[in-house]
């Protein structure tokens, strides 16, 4: 199968590549990136030579109808990701996640071709901490940032397309992923790489806040059970049962890194900030047949420490200027 990748230098999307083709091999890959500072092509390194690479803007309307044309499934992934940078700055967040989505939508409309569309928990907005209820297909939207905004746009382009037009399209809405290769702007591996450092970690406001965390391999596992066995025009809630608090996160790395519980900073909390996600998967494990195989976390967070650790040349370039873009907006708390 020939496969169309967006975002495939990026954290979840080069996670997906190399899975694919462990487990797919004869799979012809080529992944379309426009790599911003989030996409880092040496995250495709050791599949060079197995994948096409083509370095572009998902919004280049020219380029993607090229691409499209020529391929059976667009997996897309590629977005602006990160919740702190939409609060500076919304742009890029319109221009990828809606002007980009609906580029790829109008070629997949073109050319019939099978669309799968990778999308977050956020859209859904945010849980009370002592609410019972989780997420399910049927929540309805109340995104709360411009990143959430613009991923549940991308998400009701979507399913207009597929209503209006006939789009063979599928939707995932997953939790918080970790696991190799996720940017150092992001909280585990910014807490990590801080460590490792020498720097003290920081945790926004009273780190109360809940996510549900799900290894990144996880996610991909439950991506293709959706592209093989979803109905068309169905969204599929992704999740494996990771509630935590983010305090009791930072505390688990902080453990397992030899300092003590208390070695952190509290920081300026996040406007706006998201209380709690939840995902409730029933639907995706009863209807297709899904398990998570990362179900101990403190294991699968062991394997992303150690991660970091052997692969310092990784993420060393960026973690600079990433803690600049953080130390101008942030600052500690007494
Ligand atoms: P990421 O920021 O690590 O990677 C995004 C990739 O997209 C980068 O390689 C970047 O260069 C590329 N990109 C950005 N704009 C582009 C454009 N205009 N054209 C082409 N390429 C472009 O993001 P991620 O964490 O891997 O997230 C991937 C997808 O998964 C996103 O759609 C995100 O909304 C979704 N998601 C992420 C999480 C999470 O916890 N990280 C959870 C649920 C859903
Ligand atoms: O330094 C930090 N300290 C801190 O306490 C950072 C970077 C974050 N946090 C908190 C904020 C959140 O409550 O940790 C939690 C996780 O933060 P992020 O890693 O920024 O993730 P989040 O905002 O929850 O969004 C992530 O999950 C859903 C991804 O970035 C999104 O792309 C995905 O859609």
């Amino acid at each position: 199968m020939r496969i169309l990748v967006t975002g495939g230098a990026g954290f979840i999307g080069a996670n997906f590549v190399h899975q694919t083709l462990a487990q797919r091999p004869d799979s012809q890959v080529t992944v379309l990136d426009k790599l911003t500072y989030a996409g880092n092509k040496t995250s495709l390194d050791p599949v060079a030579d197995r994948i096409e690479f083509v370095h572009g803007d998902i919004a280049d309307a020219d380029l993607v109808d090229r691409l499209v044309r020529e391929t059976d499934l667009v997996v897309h992934f590629a977005a602006e990701s990160h919740n702190d940078n939409s609060l500076t700055d919304p742009w890029p967040f319109v221009h990828t996640n809606v002007i980009g989505t609906t580029t790829l939508l109008n070629a997949v409309r073109e050319h019939d071709v099978r669309y799968h569309h990778i999308s977050t928990d956020e859209v859904y907005g945010d849980l009370e901490l002592d609410d019972p209820a989780r997420f399910t297909e049927s929540t309805p939207y109340n995104p709360s940032s411009p990143y959430s905004s613009t991923k549940a746009s991308s998400d009701l382009l979507v399913r207009a397309w597929t209503r209006s037009f006939g789009v063979r399209s599928t939707i995932s809405n997953c939790s918080n992923n970790y696991g190799p290769y996720q940017h150092v702007e992001k909280f585990i591996p910014r807490q990590i790489t801080n460590i490792l450092s020498g720097s003290r970690p920081k945790l926004y406001g009273a780190g109360q806040n809940v996510r549900d965390w799900i290894h990144v391999d996880d996610h991909n596992s439950a991506v293709w059970a959706i592209i093989d066995g979803g109905r068309i025009g169905e969204t599929y809630l992704i999740g494996a049962d990771g509630e935590a608090n983010n305090r009791t996160v930072l505390e688990a790395i902080l453990e397992e890194t030899g300092n003590a519980p208390d070695a952190f900073d509290f920081v300026t909390d996040r406007p706006g900030h998201d209380l709690r996600y939840a995902i409730d998967s029933t639907k995706l494990r009863t209807e297709l047949g899904w398990t998570p195989t990362y179900v101990d976390f403190r294991a699968g967070l062991k394997a992303t420490i150690d991660w970091y650790r052997e692969n310092e040349q990784w993420w060393r370039p960026q973690k600079d200027a990433t803690e600049a873009v953080y130390a101008a907006k942030e600052s500690v708390l007494p």
